[in-house]
């Protein structure tokens, strides 16, 4: 029997790559994306199959998790096996901008989802998208027993949406898991989170086509590590015997400092030669160091990270380097390149 899968924040980062990974194993994928007067698919536009042809296996559905009644109504009439939360008001510095937008999205959006499969009657796992950004100013290495100390209200957004996960477990038995992820960044990272703005900001720049980037705190200490292997143990979490929730990290340890020394050093540059210092991307309240302990989910899951951060920002440097000479892909990627006619069937 065909497993079904239903992603909301298919189009994000992750969701992108976790569409894609369900695909591979062979699931129909249902996602859920908001009516936008302008695309917002192209991450997945290399996916998207016309579903008048007989091959199709993925489908997306108009929705937002402001709309509860909505959500019933696709889950009822879906039914899928799997339901992975992913879609958030993601930016930390934008939640301090709009943290009643992020509240009702990161945080009542969780339990709007949660109500709608109960609601449906449908026996379905439940992923919940939560955040290392939860562990706030509780001081690292952080894992799945560390206290909880949010320093932003996308940070406290999550900290509700993991504890209402953690409740509809126990108070109605569902199969549902919180994945605490530390950092995971891609090509496909939105250009505003500093790894993204770093690694396109360093092509650019090689390329003649900008002169200087301005960044916020460059001493903030990160554990990042490659999307793309982290969506493969969002899957394995609802694989498991029992739900569970576990971290995902990898356990190394870099400034923001260090990512730009690693990718300016890739294409020959100097950062200090063109970075600048803006206020504007400093945060209210700082989450100084996140660095996870994955070693549950390697124990119970054989979750474990293959890409470390130095890798990881030479591969992001690598694929700006070629979204400027291919802007019509900007999402490419070395997964994708690896797996593209396997994974989409249409090449
Ligand atoms: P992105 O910001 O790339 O994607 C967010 C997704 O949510 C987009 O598809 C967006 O749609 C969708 N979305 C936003 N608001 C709504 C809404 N009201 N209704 C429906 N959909 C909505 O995030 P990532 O892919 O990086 O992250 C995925 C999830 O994991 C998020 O919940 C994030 O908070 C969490 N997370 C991410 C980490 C990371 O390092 N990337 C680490 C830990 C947790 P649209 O494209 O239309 O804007
Ligand atoms: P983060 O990611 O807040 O950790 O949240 P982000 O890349 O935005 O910031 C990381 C660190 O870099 C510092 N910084 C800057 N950040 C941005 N965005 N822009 C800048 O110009 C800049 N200069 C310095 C920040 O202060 C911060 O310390 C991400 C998101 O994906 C969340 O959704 C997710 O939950 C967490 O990671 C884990």
């Amino acid at each position: 029997m065909t497993k079904k899968a239903f992603i909301t924040g298919i189009t994000g980062q992750d969701g992108s790559y976790l569409a894609e990974l369900l695909l591979s194993k062979g699931y129909e994928v249902h996602g859920l994306i908001r009516r936008s007067s302008t695309f917002n698919t192209s991450r997945i536009d290399h996916l998207y199959v016309d579903p008048h042809e007989p091959g199709a296996r993925l489908f997306l559905h108009y929705g937002d998790l402001s709309d509860g009644a909505r959500l019933v109504s696709l889950l009822a009439n879906l039914r899928p096996d799997e339901v992975y939360n992913l879609a958030a008001q993601s930016h930390v510095r934008v939640s301090f901008d709009e943290p009643e937008h992020t509240g009702d999205t990161t945080g009542i959006g969780s339990v709007r989802l949660l109500e709608a499969v109960r609601l449906s009657g449908i026996h379905t796992r439940f992923y919940q998208a939560s955040s290392s950004e939860m562990f706030g100013a509780a001081p690292p290495p952080q894992s799945e027993t560390t206290l909880f100390h949010p320093r932003s209200p996308y940070g406290a957004a999550k900290v509700y949406s993991y504890w209402i996960t953690r409740n509809y477990r126990e108070a109605y038995g569902m199969f549902a898991v919180n994945g605490i992820l530390f950092n995971h960044e891609s090509p496909r990272r939105g250009e505003t989170f500093v790894t993204r703005k770093i690694t396109r900001a360093a092509a650019a720049i090689k390329a003649g086509l900008q002169d200087h980037l301005y960044l916020g705190n460059l001493e903030a200490i990160r554990d990042w590590g490659y999307a793309a292997e982290y969506v493969e143990g969002m899957w394995r979490m609802l694989q498991a015997d029992e739900p569970d929730d576990f971290v995902l990290a990898t356990g190394q340890r870099r400034t923001v400092r260090d990512f730009l020394d690693v990718s300016f050093g890739h294409l020959d540059l100097d950062w200090r030669d063109y970075v600048r210092f803006d206020e504007r991307y400093l945060r209210p309240s700082e989450v100084d160091a996140l660095i996870g302990d994955a070693s549950k989910a390697r124990e119970k899951l054989g979750w474990e990270p293959t890409v470390g951060p130095d890798e990881l920002a030479r591969l992001m440097v690598d694929a700006d380097v070629q979204a400027l000479k291919f802007p019509e892909r900007p999402w490419v990627d070395t997964v994708e390149l690896e797996s593209w006619g396997e994974v989409t069937g249409v090449r």
